[in-house]
């Protein structure tokens, strides 16, 4: 059991992100037991959810002519054009089946706006909106959190660093997430910022 002041962070490990899911990450389905062992060595376990409206504008579906993996610019930022996925109140947003929810202390949606796009569980990709992620934690008096999930090269990735710039140590448990990797090189890159953004890089077992 670790300190009280220590949470785990379960970044979007839900049914689209599956390797059958509409965004599919490979191996996604490999960190969810994982996630089980770990969550009942945290006394604050807190689980992100990507929940997009239908209209969501990071869905290339939304923009006549455009498909998945290309960018365009949406209200002066960049954004990849993902398939639908994660819509609210469908399947494919519900927690994947074999995670067991009741160790989950807490639930933060994200991506809700439909003009923006939010990877980070803290804030949306400009910055503009707070999830109250960052509120929640220091109220309970976290200094440190463990983060795990997908993916790595988008929503663990922008959570990690967000989570640096509000104080919070950070731990990366590297092997229990996995990318999306739509470049070969994006999830080494991706480990490699945050450990430069100042994240501890740590494997499952290490952690103790
Ligand atoms: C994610 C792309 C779009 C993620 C969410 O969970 O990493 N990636 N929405
Ligand atoms: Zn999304």
């Amino acid at each position: 059991m670790y300190d009280n002041a220590t949470a785990l962070l379960l970044v979007d490990l839900q049914v689209d992100f599956m390797p059958t899911g509409m965004l599919p990450v490979a191996e996604g389905d490999a960190v969810v037991p994982l996630a089980n062992a770990l969550m009942p060595r945290y006394r604050t376990v807190v689980a992100t959810q990507d929940w997009h409206p239908a209209n969501h504008l990071s869905f290339a579906a939304n923009h006549p002519w455009r498909k998945p993996g290309q960018v365009i610019d949406l209200e002066g930022l960049p954004q990849v054009l993902w398939p639908i996925h994660c819509v609210q109140d469908t399947w494919g947003a519900e927690f994947v089946d074999g995670l067991d929810t009741s160790g989950i202390t807490e639930v933060f949606q994200k991506g809700t706006d439909p003009t923006i796009d939010s990877y980070s569980g803290f804030y949306d990709n400009g910055h503009r909106k707070s999830t109250g992620l960052a509120d929640w934690l220091r109220e309970r008096g976290i200094e440190e959190v463990h983060v795990m999930g997908l993916a790595t090269d988008y929503c663990v990735k922008f959570t990690v660093l967000d989570a640096l710039k509000e104080g919070f140590r950070v731990v990366l448990i590297e092997d229990a997430t996995r990318g999306v990797e739509l470049t070969p090189g994006d999830v080494v890159a991706a480990v490699r910022e945050m450990r430069t953004a100042g994240a501890r890089i740590a494997r499952y077992d290490e952690l103790g």
